[in-house]
């Protein structure tokens, strides 16, 4: 983009745009949720849809002139179903929080029932956080990880359940890096009469593109994000059986929000499109693949990783034996241009605030054309830096990522 208009009407920002878009040109994420939108994504964002308001669903809008905008809708919608199988799609949600936001308040009262993974063993905020309008709005339990696999032990889930009857077990999780047996969550709500909400934001790349199993005919309801292993632009796309169809619209619109923000659903479309095709199905292997091998370099070097490793886009750094938290890591790995997330581990004796995890993505570097032997390079040097912990050492290295980024330019 040319930003003609936007240098001369208001310098201020297009500078920091410009800014910001070289800091990603030149600086590496390995944040499990983020991706750089496809260029095609970008422009129909950037298109004159957003000039249109469009309350309501297509046919049945509040507002006139909305023929055009219906077919973009439908597009995106029709996408959707035919790439995750799913019988409904709402493709109007904002992003994730408000989505299942709106997912609870279709399927439940206020104060119900609700169970979800904690956010500390991999969950999410708008899984039942107390900091969140879900723990306040509902009565949520959180369910854990088991202490020496960390992964979800399926008989302790299914006793809580038992025991507290939820109306809606949310599967699906922000810092989980291993598969997931979606019907063995199918079957505990199943016996319970709960719902079953999957939350696909982090992985619903891989499982448009067929390299991870599609939970959405097990599930009563699908919630993905669409900007992380998607590269699609900030939002979400609902999917559910028929039966809930109704529900799930009026959820979204009027319950929770209000015109729907078009130019991102002409871009969730496009992002949908770019899904269906061959190279995305190469690209969502790639990132497996990099992350297998991100995993078994660490192990090589002695991390140990939450779950002993992954088999999504993204693994768990466990440092509570190094001598580093995580977020002096993720702080002392900034400086070199390498972006991760601290994250907490199971049962972490530390804060949030400082976590004594770190969490690793693929999907991003894969974006930039990186396999097996730039992962190589980077673990190595992500090992001297935390082995160092020396912010002149990670200075240095800045010049060596600044070097990679050029020969991977962001696509
Ligand atoms: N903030 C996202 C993540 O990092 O997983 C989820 O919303």
């Amino acid at each position: 983009m040319n930003y003609k208009h936007l240098k001369s009407s208001d310098p201020e920002i297009y500078k920091l745009v410009r800014a910001e878009t070289r800091r990603q040109a030149s600086e590496l994420t390995l944040i499990a949720s983020e991706n750089y939108a496809w260029p095609a994504v970008l422009e129909a964002l950037a298109s004159p849809l957003t000039n249109k308001y469009a309350e309501g669903y297509v046919g049945k809008r509040y507002y006139s002139g909305n023929k055009i905008i219906d077919k973009v809708e439908t597009l995106a919608i029709e996408r959707a179903k035919a790439l995750f199988c799913a019988e409904h799609a709402n493709v109007q949600a904002l992003s994730g929080t408000p989505a299942n936001l709106a997912i609870y308040s279709a399927l439940c009262n206020y104060g119900d029932t609700i169970l979800g993974l904690s956010l500390s063993h991999g969950g999410h905020l708008s899984h039942g956080h107390s900091v969140s309008a879900s723990g306040k709005l509902y009565k949520f339990i959180n369910y854990e990880v088991d202490q020496t696999s960390e992964q979800i032990n399926f008989e302790k889930l299914r006793q809580l359940a038992l025991e507290n009857q939820p109306k809606i077990i949310v599967a699906g999780f922000s810092a989980y890096p291993r598969n997931i047996d979606w019907q063995k969550f199918r079957n505990i709500c199943d016996e319970v009469g709960a719902y079953l909400l999957i939350d696909l934001s982090h992985t619903a790349g891989m499982v448009a593109a067929g390299v991870l199993p599609n939970p959405t005919n097990l599930a009563d309801v699908v919630m993905m994000t669409t900007h992380k292993t998607l590269r699609g632009p900030r939002a979400a796309i609902v999917l559910c059986k028929l039966a809930l169809a109704e529900k799930i619209d009026k959820a979204i619109f009027p319950g929770t929000q209000g015109g729907p923000h078009e130019n991102t659903i002409a871009a969730v479309a496009v992002c949908l499109a770019e899904a269906q095709r061959p190279e995305f199905k190469t690209y969502a292997e790639q990132i497996l693949a990099n992350a297998k091998v991100m995993a078994d370099e660490l192990k090589n070097l002695s991390y140990h990783l939450v779950a002993d490793g992954t088999d999504t886009h993204l693994l768990i750094l466990d440092l509570s034996h190094k001598n580093i938290n995580g977020r002096e890591a993720e702080n002392l790995l900034a400086i070199a241009g390498i972006n991760t997330s601290r994250s907490t581990i199971p049962f972490d004796p530390l804060p949030p605030t400082k976590a004594s995890g770190l969490r690793l993505g693929t999907a991003a570097i894969t974006a930039r054309g990186m396999k097996e032997t730039e992962v190589k390079i980077l673990v190595k040097m992500i090992d001297e830096i935390l082995k160092a912990n020396d912010k002149k050492l990670a200075k240095q290295k800045k010049a060596e990522i600044k070097e990679l980024c050029k020969k991977f330019p962001v696509q």
